[in-house]
């Protein structure tokens, strides 16, 4: 069956109503959302590992405090034993212990995540890549995305605008550089494990992909005043073609309904600039 460009985005929304939160168990509402990204499982890992070397350290030193209490009771210990610890044996393993846990959480955690940052995260699409760019201006309380249109060139007519709303082709890369108008807001994309703040006078710089099509959540990770929770907003991740065809659409709609008298849409900028 062939489906129009909005029956198949009205199919999408469905799928994505579906899986509404009222409708899951606890130990689906306690699992993180999914990863849709090909470098969130970094993210992941680490999370998974701090986590998990630290429940281990945690037992380690339960087991000690209780067995130790149970092993020396007054009942099996009828003459006391007193001592400072300051031994060469208790240093030693006091040494082996906090050395322990060093080498396997600080350390560990330090080189895997410099090494991701250096080689994924920072590790930025080459300027003749083909990738989805993307301007992201945050404000109270609305994100604000422009995309270049046919011309490349961003602050021009055929610019598309959305509020609220980000759309981004699945499996390619997406560029985006990001500022605040007003205060300090942090662009937030818990499917793809990505997190960055806009800053006022500032631009970053993030990527991420999405592998599959679907409905998402953006989010504001910085609270920036008292209606901070309206900046709840929406990744739509189309097929190339959905995308394509959307593009096209809303370009020919920002050339036809453009009015140059209005100052307040040309809040864009040269691409890089700054
Ligand atoms: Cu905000």
């Amino acid at each position: 069956m062939n489906f129009s460009f909005s029956e198949r985005l009205l199919g999408i929304f469905s799928n994505a109503l579906e899986v509404s939160a009222e409708s899951m168990g606890l130990w689906q509402r306690i699992q993180p959302p999914e990863d849709f990204s090909s470098s969130g499982h970094l993210i992941h890992w680490l999370f998974n590992y701090t986590t998990y070397v630290n429940l281990f350290w945690f037992a380690l030193v339960v087991a000690g405090l209780f067995g130790f209490s149970f092993v020396y009771s007054q009942r099996r210990n009828k003459k006391p034993l007193y001592t400072h610890g300051n031994e060469k044996k208790h240093l030693m393993v006091t040494a082996a212990i906090g050395l322990g846990v060093f080498l396997s959480v600080d350390l560990v955690i330090t080189k895997v995540s410099s090494r991701d940052m250096k080689e994924t995260f920072w590790n930025f699409p080459k300027d003749n890549e083909d990738v989805v760019r993307v301007q992201v201006l945050a404000q109270q309380w609305a994100w604000n995305f422009r995309y270049a249109g046919a011309d490349g060139e961003f602050n021009t007519v055929d610019d598309v605008v959305t509020l609220n709303n980000m759309r981004v082709p699945a499996g390619k890369k997406v560029l985006i550089q990001l500022t605040a108008k007003d205060v300090i807001h942090a662009f937030y994309l818990p499917n793809a494990r990505i997190k960055a703040d806009a800053i006022p006078g500032r631009y970053a710089k993030l990527w991420f992909d999405a592998k599959t099509p679907g409905i998402y959540e953006i989010a504001c990770a910085e609270m920036c005043g008292n209606h901070h929770y309206l900046m709840k907003s929406q990744l739509t991740v189309l097929s190339q073609e959905d995308f394509d065809l959307w593009v096209k659409e809303s370009q020919s709609m920002a050339i036809a309904t453009n009015d140059k008298e209005d100052a307040s849409l040309r809040w864009g900028w040269k691409w890089g600039s700054k």
